[in-house]
């Protein structure tokens, strides 16, 4: 198989959520030479860009959804050491999660893996995330950084709740905000009062390198 044809394997088993299949092509490619980020960026994600446009069309429905999801998962299981792996020193401490009402995870594990491989020190807390356990976890571990994900438009609200909420407790000084998904936009952002919104995930590190550079510069 050329490169081109491993590629448009990989597309074509994501859109099926052929998950052994998925997984297979991700080894066969790497074991091919082709970089991780040519598979993620040039399959992976187009792919689930498609899922997603088919389910809003009514040609795909949950279930559809839910397996190439799975699809993509283990394939990302398989690139994260090697997206990872860059030897990094620890830049700073990031409270990562995905807001109560949403369980989607791919993206917010995508700019974990990103973040780690930049240096950072990720505490993942997970989908769902209620606001008591965003407060909770920021007094605990002290982050430069905490990151929220919403993917709903339904869900994107509670970003607004745990910013009100962290403030209350009186932990937003000094804390830096940000907040991404599939839905959110840099006027929502600011909107809620956060500090920062990027769109994918090599954005978000490059953003959260420069608000931390910028917090420290102020101390
Ligand atoms: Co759902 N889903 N889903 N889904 N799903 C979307 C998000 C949707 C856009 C599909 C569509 O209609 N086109 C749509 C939302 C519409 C809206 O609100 N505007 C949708 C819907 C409607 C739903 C349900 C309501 C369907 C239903 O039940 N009727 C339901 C909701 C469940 C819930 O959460 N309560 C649902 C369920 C699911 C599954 C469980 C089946 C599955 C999730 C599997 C999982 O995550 N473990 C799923 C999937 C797979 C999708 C799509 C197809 C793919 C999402 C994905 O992983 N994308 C999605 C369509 C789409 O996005 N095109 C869709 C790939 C990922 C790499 O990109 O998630 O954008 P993304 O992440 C990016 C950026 O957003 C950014 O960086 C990431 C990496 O580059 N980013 C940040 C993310 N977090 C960040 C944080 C940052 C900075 C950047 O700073 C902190």
């Amino acid at each position: 198989m050329t490169h081109d044809e491993i590629i448009k394997a990989l597309y074509d088993e994501t859109l099926l959520g052929n998950a052994p299949a998925v997984l297979e092509l991700t080894q066969k490619a790497l074991a091919d030479g082709m970089g991780p980020d040519t598979i993620l960026f040039d399959a992976l994600i187009p792919s689930l860009e498609e899922v997603g446009s088919r389910f809003e069309r009514g040609d795909y429905f949950v279930p559809e959804m839910l397996i190439a999801g799975k699809a993509m998962a283990g394939a990302l299981n398989v690139l994260r050491p090697l997206l990872a792996d860059t030897g990094a020193e620890t830049v700073g401490t990031f409270v990562m999660g995905t807001v109560k009402g949403d369980v989607h995870d791919i993206g917010k594990n995508l700019v974990n893996i990103m973040l780690e491989g930049a240096g950072f020190n990720v505490i993942d807390l997970g989908v769902q995330v209620a606001p008591e356990k965003f407060v909770a976890a920021v007094a605990e571990h002290k982050p430069d950084i905490l990151g929220m994900s919403a993917f709903l438009t339904t869900t994107m609200p509670m970003f607004k709740v745990n910013i009100h909420e962290i403030t209350k407790a009186g932990l937003r000084e000094g804390l830096i905000i940000m907040v991404g998904g599939a839905p959110v936009t840099q006027e929502y952002a600011d909107a809620v009062g956060a500090d920062g919104y990027a769109a994918d995930a090599s954005t978000a590190v490059r953003l959260a390198k420069e608000l931390i550079k910028k917090q420290r510069a102020l101390v």
